[in-house]
C-alpha cells in the first residue's frame, strides 16, 4: 500500500473534482490526502511548489495540473472509453476526438473560469457586481456547450472525458444562483448537468473525508 500514488485533493475544488473523477474512472487506486486550502500539508508543498490543488505523487513523478491528471490516470486504464475509442495506448495527438476536447477543455480553464471566478467573487475584483461575467459566461455555455448536447454529452452519445473536466466548473457557475440558473432556456444544458450530478462516479468522489495529517491512517480511494 506504500507504493500506492499520494492525491492531494480538496472536495470542493472543481480542478481536484475532475482529477478524482478520472481517477476513479480508471480504477486506479491511490491514497487520497484531503488538504485545508489555508493550511497545506508541507508535503505537499515540497512536492509541488505552487501550492495547489490536486498533486499527484507517483514514485518519482509529481503531476500538479488537474487535466495532467486525468489523462495520466485514464491513459493507464480508461474502461469508460474516456478518451475516444481508438485511444487505448496510443498517441494523444492521432485522436482527433482528444485533440478537440483539450480545446474545449482549454476553453472551459481559460475563458469561462475567468468569467465563473468574476461573477462568484466580484469584491476580489473591484467589481459592483457579477452579471456582466454572469452574462458572458452564460454566452461561452450557449455557443459552445448547448449545441453540442444535442446528442446527451459533449461529444456524442456517451460521457468523454470532455464532460468530466468541464462539468464541475458547470456545477459550480449552476449553484451560484440556482433560481437564476434553472430559468435559463438551456434545456440541453439542465439535462446534461442533472445527469452529472446524479452519476453515481460523481457522487462517490464527493464524499467527505477529514482533512489530511501525517501520521494518520491512509484514506484509500476510489
Ligand atoms: N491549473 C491548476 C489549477 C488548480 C487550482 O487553482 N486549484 C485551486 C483550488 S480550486 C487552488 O489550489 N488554489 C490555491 C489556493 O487556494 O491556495 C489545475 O488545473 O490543477
Amino acid at each position: 500500500m506504500d507504493t500506492l500514488p499520494i492525491l492531494y485533493s480538496f472536495r470542493r475544488c472543481p480542478y481536484a473534482m475532475r482529477a478524482r473523477l478520472a481517477i476513479a474512472a480508471s480504477q486506479q487506486a491511490c491514497q487520497l490526502r484531503e488538504v485545508v486550502l489555508r493550511n497545506k500539508p508541507q508535503e505537499m508543498l515540497e512536492a509541488s511548489p505552487k501550492a495547489t490543488v490536486p498533486v499527484l505523487v507517483a514514485g518519482d513523478q509529481v503531476i500538479d495540473e488537474s487535466l495532467d491528471i486525468m489523462l495520466w490516470a485514464l491513459q493507464r486504464n480508461d474502461p469508460l472509453g474516456l478518451l475516444g475509442a481508438e485511444s487505448a495506448g496510443s498517441d494523444q495527438t492521432s485522436n482527433p476526438v482528444l485533440t478537440s476536447m483539450l480545446d474545449l477543455i482549454e476553453q472551459c480553464d481559460n475563458v469561462f473560469k475567468r468569467h465563473l471566478d468574476r461573477y462568484k467573487y466580484p469584491q476580489r475584483y473591484d467589481l459592483v457586481t457579477g452579471e456582466n461575467d454572469r452574462d458572458a459566461a452564460a454566452q461561452w455555455l450557449l455557443t459552445e456547450l448547448e449545441p453540442r448536447l444535442q446528442g446527451g454529452y459533449l461529444f456524442g452519445s456517451t460521457l468523454m472525458l470532455a464532460d468530466l473536466a468541464i462539468a464541475p466548473f458547470v456545477r459550480q457557475y449552476a449553484h451560484t444562483d440556482k433560481d437564476w440558473f434553472a430559468a435559463q432556456p438551456w434545456p440541453a444544458l439542465h439535462a446534461w448537468l442533472a445527469e452529472f450530478l446524479n452519476l453515481s462516479l460523481f457522487n462517490q468522489i464527493m464524499e467527505k473525508y477529514p482533512a489530511w495529517h501525517q501520521g494518520m491512517p491512509r484514506v484509500l480511494f476510489p
